[in-house]
């Protein structure tokens, strides 16, 4: 069911709270992926301790709830790579020294392959039949992707965003879409970094110098401000 969103909501936000109109707004869930979430996954192979990122998943399926009742364009991204490794730079490939490298054999199939298990979005943020896949190359969702497209088409030009990880592939995106004109207003809580420093660094980043590259706001302000239920906190 739909539930009938105000024509415009002011948004808490830092540097300054932020006028959005929901007719123009989507919901951008960035990389919320099997392969950085759970072990055995790309982020793992690298050395990190996936749990650290576990803190998103509730407060994006809360956004994605609120999302789909109001009727909100939902993107999400996954980053991967073709089987042949055709779309995956040597340099990427070979960068580091990791348990398994792209497209090594796996517990979740092959590392950061589409199609297989852990390029999957985690179970809990599944996207529903309508909302738009944009499968990823590189970090930025812009980046050799029809993304920039499919919002033109949809005449977006305000994004909420969520996903991991903070300095990584949200802050890639962010820095691309705002150079592209879109107003990215960042929800802190929906988002995570395998390095807690530089999940907080990342969010300075954005909302620095009057909002160099956007808004930060969080997932209990972007609920109020669309009217949805808040989920209580324990
Ligand atoms: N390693 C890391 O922090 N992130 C990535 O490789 N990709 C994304 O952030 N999605």
């Amino acid at each position: 069911m739909t539930q009938t969103l105000p024509t415009t909501s002011r948004l808490a936000a830092e540097p300054e709270p932020i006028d959005v109109r929901w007719a123009t707004t989507a919901l951008l869930l960035i990389d919320m992926q099997r392969d950085f979430l759970e072990p055995g996954g790309f982020g793992e192979t690298l050395g990190n301790d996936v749990s650290r990122l576990q803190s998103a998943v509730a407060p994006c399926a809360a956004l994605l709830a609120a999302a789909r009742k109001a009727g909100l364009s939902v993107v999400h991204t996954r980053e991967g790579h073709l089987p042949d490794l055709s779309d995956a730079p040597p340099a990427k490939v070979a960068r580091g020294a990791p348990r398994l490298r792209i497209g090594d054999p796996g517990p979740m199939g092959r590392i950061l392959i589409r199609g297989e298990a852990g390029h999957d979005i985690v179970p809990a943020l599944a996207p529903a039949a309508g909302e738009i896949v944009i499968d990823k190359p590189g970090k930025g969702a812009f980046y050799a992707t029809p993304l920039g497209e499919v919002l033109t088409r949809r005449g977006i030009d305000t994004l909420l965003v969520g996903g991991v990880t903070t300095e990584v592939c949200v802050n890639t995106t962010v820095r691309e879409a705002n150079d592209r004109g879109y107003r990215c207003i960042v929800l802190a809580d929906c988002c995570a970094s395998y390095f807690p420093a530089f999940h907080e660094a990342g969010l300075q980043m954005i909302k620095a110098q009057g909002g160099i590259f956007g808004w930060v706001s969080s997932s209990a302000a972007a609920l109020a401000a669309m009217g949805a239920p808040q989920p209580v906190r324990t």
